[in-house]
């Protein structure tokens, strides 16, 4: 069973002689699909302090986000509300503004007694996403890339100008985002690498409350920086199997999600770097993954080893390749399937992967639940607490969505996919793991389909405003629509 106040149930306030509540770390990588030991998705890759925290914890091995990018994705889970419910679905929405009255995971916390802290890329990582008042304390972000960074955009960072050899990854005349390599300064020295130093010093200290201590890691997102040693552990890596006419039965919508950004998809194939950048995806896993030890060490040795839920998450896939397409924003395996694991208190039978169905939505009733906190009304994930204590408790299916009118749902079994316009894929996943042969138009699968498609959800709120619909100022985090 959990603690005698989470039996109690919502609003119970801590007894006399009950154990104090538990802290929470919380700790988020970034585009991180289920290339991860643990989760069996590119046999090889290194990942051995993920896999360490599942063989010691609760590995979810069919989790996924509520929606296949940054923003809409985090959005909901720390607000614990749909895209469909909040109309945010996209990276240019910021949420604050348009969700006023929203209480997010940390302010729940916050207001319940908590002390609130965080680093790194909590939040979507641009400027007005990450209110100061979510948290008593906070580090923001150190990004790798400075020269790349715009001002206005992330106004606390000192914009350089290109160094020599920039793009590190040797594509012709590129400018932005899309790079990888190895960086010349110490490990020490990157930013994700910052977040976990500080997040470190933070556990050392004596905490006077309990604690929710966020930390945002941005690997393996691209730019793929990391030390040599990472891209050491890869000499030949091997590319996914990509058949040439894996689209021919993907709908009109499908497709289009597939081209986006497939100017990058081409040059890469063009110039000859899809090996290159498998590598440098693998390399900024492991490098995630030392962090995520160094972060568990730090928690190990700290005051509060035994009293804290740990949950690691990563807030939507990557495509690396596969279906033509090089990026997240689609609805298949590759861009929904996320790791996430729990550890530390309230999980029972340690070791035990727990393979339904889950949502990313589903871990901020889980933790209301585990800390014993009020429950809110508007949550609309369903607690993991009753998988932590029976990891063969039921969860229904889940589903993703992105942009309005387009979903994916996932059972154990199957993935159904609805576009706005109606057209439909469906996968079984025990046949055919990689989504090859799209089976929707096959009769026999109609019941398969209804019964997947009850969980669609029956209305999309309209987009809501985006940046360019606002001036905002950074020094006072107010927003004014223009
Ligand atoms: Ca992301």
């Amino acid at each position: 069973m959990l603690s005698r106040r989470s039996f109690l149930g919502a609003a119970a306030a801590p007894l006399a002689g009950a154990a104090p509540p538990p802290n929470v770390l919380f700790i988020s990588v970034d585009d991180m699909n289920d290339w991860v030991g643990c989760l069996g998705g590119y046999p090889g890759v290194r990942t051995p302090n993920i896999d360490r925290m599942a063989a010691r914890g609760a590995l979810f091995s069919n989790a996924h986000c509520a929606s296949p990018l940054c923003n809409p994705s985090r959005t909901a889970l720390l607000t614990g509300m749909r895209p469909t419910t909040t109309g945010v679905y996209g990276n240019e929405q910021w949420w604050r503004p348009a969700l006023p009255n929203a209480v997010t995971l940390p302010m729940h916390f916050r207001r319940n007694g908590y002390y609130a802290a965080g680093a790194g890329k909590v939040f979507h990582h641009v400027a007005g996403f990450n209110p100061p008042d979510q948290w008593d304390e906070f580090q923001l972000q150190v990004f790798d890339d400075p020269w790349y960074r715009r001002t206005e955009w992330y106004p606390w960072v000192k914009k350089i100008p290109n160094p020599p050899g920039h793009p590190f990854n040797g594509l012709q005349n590129f400018q932005g985002e899309f790079d990888w390599g190895v960086l010349d300064k110490p490990e020490s020295e990157y930013g994700d690498f910052k977040a976990v130093q500080w997040a470190s010093d933070f556990l050392k200290k004596k905490q006077e409350k309990p604690f929710f201590l966020a930390v945002g890691l941005w690997h393996p997102h691209i730019p793929m920086f990391a030390p040599k040693k990472y891209f050491d552990m890869y000499p030949d890596p091997r590319l996914p199997e990509v058949p040439e006419n894996d689209l021919d039965d993907v709908p009109p919508i499908g497709k289009r999600l597939a081209a986006a950004r497939i100017e990058e998809h081409d040059r890469i194939f063009k110039e000859g770097k899809w090996r290159d950048a498998v590598r440098a995806y693998l390399a900024s896993i492991s490098f995630a993954d030392a962090l995520i030890g160094r972060l568990l060490a730090a928690l190990e040795t700290s005051a509060y080893a035994n009293n804290t839920v740990i949950v690691l998450w990563s807030d939507n896939g990557w495509h690396l390749g596969e279906k033509q397409h090089w990026h997240k924003s689609t609805l298949w395996e590759r861009a929904t399937h996320v790791p996430l694991l729990m550890a530390g208190t309230g999980v029972k039978s340690p070791g035990v992967t727990r393979t339904q169905p889950v949502s990313l939505l589903d871990i901020y009733p889980t933790l209301v639940e585990l800390c014993g906190l009020p429950r809110r009304a508007e949550l609309e994930g369903e607690s993991l607490a009753p998988l932590l204590a029976n990891p063969k408790a039921p969860h229904k299916p889940v589903v993703s969505t992105f942009e309005p009118g387009n979903h994916a749902v996932r059972d154990e079994r199957w993935r159904y996919i609805r576009y706005r316009d109606g057209t439909e894929e469906l996968y079984d996943r025990h046949a055919d793991a990689n989504e090859y042969r799209n089976i929707a138009g096959d009769a026999r699968y109609d019941g398969v389909k209804a019964s997947l498609a009850r969980y669609l959800p029956a209305k999309s709120a309209p987009q809501v405003p985006v940046r360019a619909d606002y001036d905002f100022d950074f020094a006072t985090h107010t927003w004014r629509r223009k």
